[in-house]
């Protein structure tokens, strides 16, 4: 009985001296390693969510193995509308959503989601410039620090059969993503239902919704041949996805590492932005080739989006006010 309990004693304490051993041990190594978990809502395939892959690759060599991330794609950890909350909170240090998704709490997120104000990659590049500072004001502001943001490829119209004219839109259970899917679907006449990018196979084949407006990509990517039979190359706009983390978090991080971690974001940017480019013509190309016929829209169905197209762009000049002139200025000039 007493050996038992002297014994115990000792083990109690060679413990203890372990412990303390690897404390100082802990100390004294030169970095302390953190790890990180990074919430994202597309699939693993997604090009976006391949960039950030890389992205996090890039951070752990740029910081000798310092941060450490773990990616939870596809809305696995955190579904999509939450992301945005979940990394002002410190739920989690890292996080990627559709910017656009926030157009209700601020018209300056969407921006870019509005139809037919840029034409181009180059254009989408100069909105971009013209709208950082306001979003990543208005981001600070809720603890957020931008780290990058990636167009996705030209958003064009999906549907059962070729639409010459938006009446056949009439009354269509029409899958939507941000405020302007919802506002088009709704000025259309068709009858909007949010549904996220993963989910959007099995809307379509439950009958939940029969039509949407999205890129090439997420066509590819949710293997639009299996439910639709038409994609209509409208081009409507480049909407971004952004990449952020906890504001608190980077202003804890020593200089050198905020440097590291803003390096690998410039060079995700550099990649997504050309990847996006590219994906246009190879997903395009891919949709034709799974039996998905490919329409550049009539002059009809051209002038009838970009009527609803200027109504949006009203709308979002009204609500934006000041802030919102202000960047179409500066990306006019
Ligand atoms: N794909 C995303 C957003 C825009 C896009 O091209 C989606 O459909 O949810």
């Amino acid at each position: 009985m007493m050996f038992t309990t002297r014994q115990n004693k000792i083990t109690a304490r060679s413990t203890l001296t372990a412990v303390l051993c690897s404390f100082t041990a802990f100390a004294a190594s030169p970095a302390i390693s953190e790890t990180w978990e990074m919430a994202t809502p597309y699939a693993a395939t997604n090009f976006h969510t391949q960039n950030i892959v890389q992205f996090i690759d890039d951070i752990a060599q740029n910081t000798g193995g310092e941060i450490e991330i773990n990616l939870h794609p596809g809305g696995s950890l955190i579904k999509h509308p939450e992301i945005k909350n979940a990394v002002r909170s410190g739920q989690v240090q890292i996080g990627e959503f559709a910017l656009s998704l926030l157009s209700n709490e601020n018209p300056i997120f969407q921006v870019d989601a509005l139809p037919f104000l840029v034409g181009s990659y180059e254009e989408a590049a100069e909105l971009w410039k013209a709208s950082r500072p306001a979003t990543e004001a208005a981001l600070a502001e809720q603890n957020i620090k931008v780290l990058y943001a990636v167009p996705w490829p030209p958003q064009g119209l999906y549907a059962q059969e070729e639409v010459t004219d938006l009446a056949q839109m009439a009354g269509q259970k029409f899958r939507a993503y941000n405020a302007t899917t919802t506002t088009i679907a709704t000025l259309m006449g068709a009858v909007p239902a949010q549904i996220e990018a993963p989910d959007l196979a099995q809307a379509f084949v439950t009958g939940r919704v029969e039509s949407m407006i999205t890129s090439p990509t997420t066509g590819v990517t949710s293997k639009a041949w299996d439910y639709v039979g038409h994609f209509h190359h409208i081009q409507g706009w480049l909407p971004k996805n952004i990449v952020v983390m906890n504001l608190d978090v980077y202003n804890g991080l020593s200089e050198e590492t905020q440097m590291a971690i803003m390096e690998a974001a410039e060079a995700a940017n550099a990649r997504g932005w050309a990847e996006s480019e590219v994906q246009t013509n190879d997903a395009l190309a891919t949709l034709q080739e799974n039996g998905v016929q490919v329409h550049q829209p009539s002059d009809e169905l051209r002038s009838q989006v970009r009527s609803i197209g200027d109504q949006i762009v009203a709308e979002w000049r009204n609500r934006a006010g000041p802030e919102g002139e202000e960047i179409l200025k500066k990306f006019e000039e």
